[in-house]
């Protein structure tokens, strides 16, 4: 409960984003589960602006590893959803001032608890600003409602890695101003019947943080073209190193199974157990009892999950905190009621948000596969949320994947108590750039692209974000 209050009159009121949600071949995997968030949950959806700290690799906080790794078949298809309300999905990608270059990077692990910083890293995907078609790579994500799609290479071998998307907003950078960055890392296990390590070749391989450095093009670029600041670099260089696609030929240190045997996940992943999940915490079933004691011990136990899920409820909320609660309430009835054999069975109803009825296509999508979704109406496939029945579940079964679809504001239950608060995602309609500390006036409107010469700006232009005001 604690900060989710502060976390949620915040989140509507900006038009920043968040990395919350992985899909796997089209699939969530729930909100936040196998997904580094930020914790700084106030301002979680706040850039990353110094690219030197360890804050770059998979945002605030981001070298603690979460409790879930998901596992994704060989050349699977990973999506990343953004959302400028974290809690809410299908709340949009990112204000449409903010235009920049985006990537996905990926790390190969040791073991799946890695913090992931340093050396190892190397760049799948990446696209900065369409000469052709006068759009920056935000702008073309924007269309697909923040969800940012990209195929695993298939030559990765077996085992742990982190999948990071970056997407960096150029928007407000001066000489004085960097660039933000909007980073987070999926935890996900790649099943292939390759295993090995990666070896990555000099010219791929950086360090995160290292991979940029100061005065680099990539970062002090001028969006706007004109020439107040430094001269317009045309075309847009590549921000970090150029991205790779690994050939299982070319690779010595890797071998494929001669009897096709796949190496599948053997740690982190959810636990079969789970009744439920929120984010990267699973509830699981009290002990059966046949006395009173033993029931209100369950009660005690249950509320005591729920107070552990709310205590990890990352910015993308706790929806299923809340779903847990009514468990929780329906064993205490029981009790109150004399019933003391149980538990009784219950069904939970998981409230995460399923996937839309078209996830966005892979940006690096093969040719003679689908198209990929960077070409107008085919990117802007990604309609509303499928509005099924809720799937229902025993107490017995394992995680539930349904939801309700939510398209009227988002009640948030801020922990055990009666406390309620109510989450607007107007943001996603109306994005508002006037609330934060260090913002520009909402007189301050983003030049077009293109545009030379003659416009003048404040030295601190259209920034935003508590990070960007201390610079
Ligand atoms: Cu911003």
């Amino acid at each position: 409960m604690r900060s989710l209050i502060s976390f949620a009159l915040l989140s509507g009121a900006q038009a920043h984003t968040l990395f919350t949600t992985l899909l796997i071949n089209d699939v969530s995997q729930g909100d936040g589960t196998c997904v580094r968030q930020s914790a700084d949950i106030s301002h979680s959806v706040s850039p990353v602006i110094d690219y030197r700290s360890s804050d770059i690799v998979c945002g605030v906080g981001g070298t603690k590893a979460v409790a879930y790794t998901c596992p994704a078949p060989a050349g699977a298809k990973l999506t990343f959803e953004y959302r400028m309300s974290p809690n809410t999905p299908g709340s949009g990608f990112i204000d449409s001032s903010h235009k920049g270059p985006c990537a996905v990077y990926a790390k190969q692990l040791s073991a799946d608890t890695d913090s992931g910083e340093g050396d190892g890293w190397f760049k799948i995907w990446s696209e900065g600003y369409d000469q052709d078609e006068d759009l920056w790579c935000t702008e073309k994500l924007i269309k697909d409602d923040g969800f940012f799609s990209i195929d695993i290479p298939s030559a990765l071998p077996a085992g742990n890695y982190l999948f990071r998307p970056e997407v960096v907003a150029m928007h407000n950078v001066t000489p004085e101003v960097e660039p933000q960055f909007y980073v987070g890392c999926a935890q996900v296990f790649v099943e292939s019947d390759i295993t090995g390590t990666l070896e990555v070749a000099d010219e791929y391989r950086v360090s995160i943080p290292g991979y940029i450095q100061p005065g680099d093009g990539g970062v002090t670029y001028n969006i706007y073209n004109d020439d107040e600041y430094a001269n317009p670099k045309l075309p847009y260089p590549e921000l970090g190193p150029k991205a790779w696609v690994p050939e299982v030929s070319t690779l010595t240190t890797l071998s494929v199974s001669s009897s096709n045997e796949v190496t599948t996940q053997s740690e982190g992943s959810v636990p079969a157990t789970c009744l439920l999940k929120n984010a990267n915490w699973c509830g699981v079933e009290v002990a059966a009892y046949t006395d009173q004691e033993g029931c209100w011990n369950a009660v005690t136990d249950c509320w005591a999950q729920n107070e552990v899920c709310w205590n990890e409820a990352p910015p993308s909320g706790g929806s299923n905190c809340e779903v847990w609660e009514t468990k929780c309430q329906d064993l205490d009835d029981q009790c109150s009621a004399g019933n003391f054999q149980g538990p009784p069975k219950f069904t939970l109803v998981s409230a995460d948000a399923k996937a839309p009825a078209v996830v966005a296509a892979a940006m690096n999508a093969a040719h003679g596969e689908a198209p990929a979704a960077t070409t107008g109406e085919a990117s802007a496939a990604v309609t509303s949320y499928v509005a099924d029945k809720p799937e229902t579940t025993s107490s017995t079964a394992a995680v539930t994947t349904s939801q309700a679809a939510k398209s009227e504001p988002t009640t948030i239950n801020a922990g055990p108590s009666t406390t309620f608060v109510t989450v607007y995602a107007s943001s996603a309609s109306t994005p508002s750039h006037s609330a934060n500390a260090g913002e520009s006036s909402s007189s301050a409107k983003p030049v077009p692209t293109g545009e030379r010469g003659g416009r003048r700006h404040g030295k601190h232009r259209y920034q935003c974000g508590s990070s960007a005001a201390k610079k």
